[in-house]
């Protein structure tokens, strides 16, 4: 069992979700991540249902799959948003903790999409954040070691909620990769692959573009026996291309995580 490469489908966001796919599956890409903005845009349609039904079957027609949804941050309510992800053929939806809020009220929060992702049938990853706030010096927050994570799954439905590992807030939050990936075994269902060059802040630039130890990453992956997606969720270093020239690094960044993926 390996890992899947994909791709966050806001590398083109400014692009509807259905023309970033195409663009993206002409490239090869084959597994998505859908992106909160595109899943916020979509859910303000006029019946929602029929273009996410329509966008599942250009899916098909294209041979691609989206098998994520990424996040809660563009307030679209669970219910809702669970829905738009079944249609699509999500497997896995992406939550951010609340870095201010306590970790009762991540529950309770939490709590209110996994009745709906049990009811429909969907899987939930809770995703490591960092306590680098800009302009708070040695601030804690709620949701950023692997511990923090577990026990959100343990409280919730470990059948059901697993963890995303953001590989660039973890190296922020200056942990070790090997062993928080490790420590999370078979409670990790989603990847976020990103570099960054600062141990203060996220910079979402491609792998090997920054700091992260990427063997480490991949050893500790194939230890586990990972079999989720391998998703990039590439920023700057992607999203500042114009978009006529933009193709040319996401051709590179597909053949550079197949490459990770295969030759590491
Ligand atoms: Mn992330």
């Amino acid at each position: 069992m390996s890992f899947k490469p994909a791709i966050m489908t806001g590398v083109f966001s400014e692009l509807k979700p259905e023309a970033s796919i195409k663009r993206l599956a002409g490239m090869g890409w084959r597994y998505f991540e859908f992106y909160s903005v595109h899943m916020a845009e979509m859910n303000k349609r006029k019946d929602p249902a029929k273009h996410f039904s329509a966008l599942r079957e250009l899916c098909e027609k294209l041979e691609v799959c989206i098998l994520a949804a990424h996040d809660n941050t563009q307030g679209v309510p669970p219910e809702r948003f669970i829905q738009w992800a079944q249609i699509l053929g999500v497997e896995t939806v992406v939550l951010h903790p609340r870095v201010e809020e306590t970790k009762e009220k991540n529950l309770e929060i939490l709590n209110g999409w996994v009745v709906w992702a049990e009811r429909f049938g969907i899987g939930i990853a809770v995703e490591n954040m960092h306590d680098m706030i800009p302009g708070i010096e040695g601030r804690r927050v709620f949701g950023a070691t692997p511990s923090e994570l577990l026990w959100l799954v343990e409280e919730t439905n470990p059948e059901l909620v697993g963890v995303c590992w953001d590989i660039n807030h973890a190296h922020v939050q200056k942990l070790d990769q090997y062993r928080a990936i490790k420590q999370l075994g078979k409670h990790l269902v989603h990847t976020h692959i990103n570099d960054t060059t600062t141990d203060s802040g996220e910079q979402h630039l491609l792998p090997f573009e920054g700091k992260v130890d990427w063997k480490a990453v991949i050893k500790a992956l194939r230890e586990i026996e990972y079999g989720g997606l391998f998703s990039l969720e590439a920023g700057v270093s992607v999203n500042s291309l114009p978009l006529p020239l933009r193709d040319l690094k996401l051709r590179y960044a597909l053949e550079l995580t197949e490459a990770m993926i295969q030759r590491m």
